[in-house]
């Protein structure tokens, strides 16, 4: 039996019934005034997206289903003598809200194993990309490619598929994707970085570590920070970029393919998950420039001179955060757990006594405090995965778990296509000037 499909045969007329119940007595509530500074302003704080799988508090940050870091580290099944919580177990609890048994967990994980091998010509197309690409390019045109495989796609085409069946679909499909997208990624690391010299899965190891594996990393520590890496990037609530361009191109029917891809795009940018490699080269410049003691002023300097030359502190800030994110947290006490003498992670330390208060001296950012990227480079880089370049991959790899599980309960609900207004100026003028 499919016990998560089961499982969500079940939940789903449930919540649809308590969606329907919210929608009829609180429907006509007002949840937020939007100014004219807020829609030129990014829409900051304006509620206007309904994402139900995980929730960002600006001071306590994420809560995956109500729990946070330091509770899903707690409850998710972990692997024998680890402390990092499965992706897997993670997967279950997005679905479904519950924390997922031994066998439901194992569930998961085997259906993973089983759809997660990749076909011939999917090797041959990814191998086959120019090297010079973006490996963030490589992996969304690769997402894109096997779009060929959507089981929606083809269900909708002949015509089979009716509504309340959408969500099966998108079912699948995120089960065909998550399980693919590590050795997908892989193969982009390895035909980009390593001549093409590609490692095979190991099916005994579990999600996580076998992305570490087939990357080429096969420490037991490195396994464990790629369980860490995939559980706590996986979502950050609905109105990211990534969760958002995948919510709202999904919203039009596209397949999860098509629409992670576009979520996939978003990440690359540097403002968003990109932030990984820019601090990184940020970390490197800085020891480059200065040498391997850098004293507390010198890197004060040079976060005024990063912002004087008109260039973002990278790693520092949120749009919605106004305090250290709980992943950066979690991050730290990783690294002080498992890593001892790493010139690059004692910086990140260093970093993050200076910088904060040079930021609050700027007056203009809101938020001085580090985000999840400016820690998870250096962890990467010191297990060996020294092409930076390539971190916002491994981002990418964890954010299909939250994107992709959001599109399973946005066509349960049976969310309609998105579609805000947009004004213009002259609109604005128009409607509130004198005459
Ligand atoms: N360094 C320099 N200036 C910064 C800054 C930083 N780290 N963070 C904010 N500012 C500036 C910002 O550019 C803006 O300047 P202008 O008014 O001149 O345009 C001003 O401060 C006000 O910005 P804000 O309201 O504090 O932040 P926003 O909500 O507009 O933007 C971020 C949020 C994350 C885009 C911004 O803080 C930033 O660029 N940080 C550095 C890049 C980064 O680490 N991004 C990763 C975010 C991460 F959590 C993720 O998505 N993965």
């Amino acid at each position: 039996s499919n016990l998560l499909k089961d499982r969500l045969r079940e939940i789903i007329p449930i919540k649809q019934a308590l969606l329907r119940d919210i929608r009829k007595q609180y429907g006509q509530k007002e949840i937020c005034k939007v100014t004219v500074d807020q829609a030129i302003g990014g829409m900051r704080n304006v509620f206007g997206l309904f994402y139900d799988i995980s929730l960002l508090d600006s001071k306590t940050g994420i809560t995956f289903r109500d729990y946070n870091i330091p509770e899903i580290q707690e409850y998710l099944q972990k692997a024998k003598n680890g402390n990092e919580p499965l992706p897997e177990a993670l997967f279950w609890l997005l679905l479904t809200g519950d924390f997922p048994s031994d066998q439901e967990f194992k569930f998961v994980q085997e259906e993973w194993r089983r759809r997660g091998e990749l076909d011939q010509e999917t090797i041959k197309f990814i191998t086959s990309l120019p090297k010079q690409l973006h490996p963030m390019t490589m992996l969304s045109s690769s997402i894109l490619y096997l779009q060929k495989d959507s089981t929606f796609q083809k269900a909708y085409e002949s015509g089979k598929a009716s509504k309340p069946q959408y969500w099966e679909y998108y079912y699948e499909d995120a089960m065909d994707l998550v399980a693919k997208i590590p050795r997908v990624a892989a193969l982009i690391y390895r035909h980009k970085y390593k001549n093409g010299d590609l490692i095979s899965s190991d099916n005994s190891l579990d999600w996580a570590a076998n992305y570490s594996h087939m990357m080429g990393f096969n420490q037991f520590d490195a396994y464990e920070l790629f369980r860490m890496y995939l559980s706590i990037h996986a979502d950050h609530e609905g109105g990211n970029v990534s969760a958002h361009a995948t919510h709202l191109v999904g919203s039009a029917l596209a397949d999860q393919y098509l629409s992670y891809s576009a979520g996939i795009n978003g990440l690359a940018g540097p403002l968003h998950g990109l932030a990984n490699q820019e601090v990184l080269k940020w970390l490197i410049e800085i020891r480059e420039k200065l040498g391997d003691k850098v004293s507390n002023e010198k890197i004060q300097e040079y976060v005024l001179n990063t912002i004087r030359e008109g260039r973002v502190v990278p790693g520092y800030g949120h749009a919605v955060l106004r305090n250290t994110d709980p992943r950066y947290i979690h991050q730290k006490n990783f690294a002080e757990r498992l890593i001892k003498n790493d010139p690059l992670v004692e910086l990140v330390k260093q970093c993050y006594h200076v910088i904060p208060p040079v930021l609050k001296t700027i007056g203009k950012i809101q938020n001085p405090w580090p985000n999840v990227d400016a820690h998870s480079g250096v962890l990467l880089n010191h297990y060996g995965l020294k092409e930076f370049e390539y971190y916002t991959v491994v981002f990418a790899v964890s954010r299909a778990l939250g994107c992709t599980a959001n599109l399973v309960w946005a066509r349960a609900f049976g969310l309609p296509i998105e579609r805000p207004g947009s004004i213009t100026m002259r609109w604005i003028e128009e409607k509130f000037g004198e005459n």
